[in-house]
């Protein structure tokens, strides 16, 4: 048998994509640098569809129809490097590889640009949506070629997932490096988001005083309104779940310190390079770091902390629908900041990002789905130029109608004690973007003074400087 395509890395992510590609129809060729997994995938679910196990790269190779299709599914840096190293002297040119790792789309720029000297086309495709999606229908982010787009786009279509309106959630994001960028940021607001949601936790448990069950049925009444998304759903079902061992809440026998694989780090690296303020993503990064420093946390327990005590019931149910409010104004602002990346990284690369489109595919399929992101589809539809997320009428009313609860419950969480940096750099945010003036004029006298670095003046074109250290008039630049 020819397959229609070939997976390559059968762990976890790719047996599952592997066994998704089988079960829509697509005769599959299978490798695996250790053939063990090979042979299991088959043995396991040979009966799911069409498979071509092989050993050999060049088995691999010649097992496939012409022009190849040939999924990466490795662990992502040298391994993605050493597995194109093995088959790329095996291909022709037309052929493809797809990379459906989380590539960091740098590298993925690079390796499109070797493979295309050679005539193959590479391309990095984010895949999210763990292993369940990718068995059952991933989101998926593919870069490179149009022209591998036409050759791929109808079997990512058919694997991948489908929002409600039945829309597959795959696009062609753009050239070289774009997939795997779009994936990257991707994966930063997933962490935001869940910094938001941990935030609205925390207050819901130390200042509002409600135990886990409880806080697990708020998120349920929230997840059939506006706030309606997957990461809600789970939080629900982790907040409600005993632990066997000791009958205490899940949450209260697990360490508190949050780990981090590095894709929403690179985004805070890559935002920091196009000087894109995503602070609702870095105060994520920075709360998992936080949590993670165990011997400073220890050192700094009996620092003084507010006299202030938690609020009693009935202050407690008005407080939660008030938590509400900024967490969904909290969460329109990092999308806001996410989209500003990517349509920054489109600029800067020259990708020419349909930004309606990212907002379609992660509908279904990946960790960030929700309701909201077909307002955010919308949205740019009605107006693909449009400056940010906060320009669109809906979403500005929205955030407006929350924005005096936001802030009180900031104040609460000031008053209390309880870190909020999340919801607050995301007010700072909003904030500053409502300002007819920000203090960045006194910021330009400071390196004016200490640096001659010039300023520009409101009222007169040109560049200026102060003679500071001498009679203090003003000279031309
Ligand atoms: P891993 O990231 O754990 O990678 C294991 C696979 O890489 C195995 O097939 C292994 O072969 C192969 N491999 C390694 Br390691 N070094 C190799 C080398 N030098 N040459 C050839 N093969 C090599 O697998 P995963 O968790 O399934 O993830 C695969 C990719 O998908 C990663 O890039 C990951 O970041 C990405 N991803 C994962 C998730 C998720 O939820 N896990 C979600 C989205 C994306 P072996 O069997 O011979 O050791």
């Amino acid at each position: 048998t020819t397959a229609q395509i070939g997976v390559t890395g059968l762990a976890v992510m790719g047996r599952n994509l592997a066994r998704n590609f089988a079960r829509n129809g697509y005769a599959v060729a299978l490798h695996n640098r250790t053939a063990a997994r090979t042979h299991d995938l088959v043995a396991e679910f040979g009966e799911e569809g069409v498979f071509v196990p092989t050993e050999t790269a060049k088995e691999f190779v010649a097992a496939l129809e012409r022009p190849r299709r040939l999924v990466v599914m490795v662990k992502a840096g040298d391994p993605t490097d050493a597995v194109i190293q093995e088959f790329a002297p095996l291909l022709e040119p037309g052929d493809m590889i797809i990379d459906g790792g989380n590539a960091h789309f740098a590298d993925t720029r690079r390796r499109e640009r070797e493979l295309r000297e050679q005539g193959i086309h590479f391309v990095g495709a984010g895949v999210s949506g763990g292993e369940e999606g990718a068995l059952r229908g991933p989101s998926i982010m593919p870069g490179g070629s149009e022209e591998s787009y036409a050759a791929l786009g109808p079997m990512l279509e058919k694997i991948s997932a489908k929002a409600e309106d039945g829309a597959p959630c795959v696009t062609h994001v753009g050239p070289d490096g774009a997939g795997h960028f779009v994936k990257m940021v991707h994966n930063g607001i997933e962490y935001a988001d869940m910094q938001l949601i941990a935030e609205a936790y925390h207050l819901l448990r130390d200042v509002a005083g409600y135990s886990p069950a409880q806080i697990a049925d708020i998120f349920r009444t929230w997840n059939t309104g506006r706030l309606d998304s997957y990461l809600i759903e789970i939080t629900a079902e982790v907040l409600s779940h005993v632990d066997a061992a000791t009958g205490k809440p899940f949450v209260d026998v697990v360490q508190d310190r949050a780990e981090q694989k590095g894709t929403g780090r690179w985004t805070v690296q890559i935002a920091l390079d196009l000087g894109v303020p995503v602070s609702g993503i870095a105060e994520a990064v920075f709360a998992r770091a936080v949590s993670g420093h165990a011997e400073l946390r220890e050192a700094s327990r009996e620092l003084a902390g507010p006299s202030a005590r938690p609020l009693d019931d009935a202050a407690a149910a008005a407080f939660a629908d008030q938590v509400e409010q900024a967490l969904y104004a909290s969460k329109i602002v990092s999308y806001t900041q996410g989209f500003q990346q990517i349509a920054a990284g489109s600029e800067e690369y020259g990708w020419d990002i349909d930004l309606g489109a990212v907002a379609s595919i992660w509908r279904g399929g990946c960790i960030i789905r929700a309701a909201f992101l077909d307002r955010i589809r919308a949205a740019y539809d009605t107006r693909p130029d449009l400056p940010g997320l906060l320009s669109d009428g809906d979403f500005a009313r929205e955030i407006g109608e929350a924005q005096d609860d936001w802030r009180a419950v900031l104040v609460q969480a000031t008053r209390q004690g309880v870190p909020a940096p999340g919801f607050s750099a995301a007010l700072a945010y909003y904030d500053a973007l409502r300002s007819a003036r920000l203090p960045a004029a006194l910021t330009q006298g400071q390196r004016d003074f200490f640096g001659a670095h010039t300023y520009r003046r409101v009222d007169r074109e040109g560049s200026f400087h102060t003679l500071w250290g001498g009679d203090r008039s003003e000279v031309e630049a």
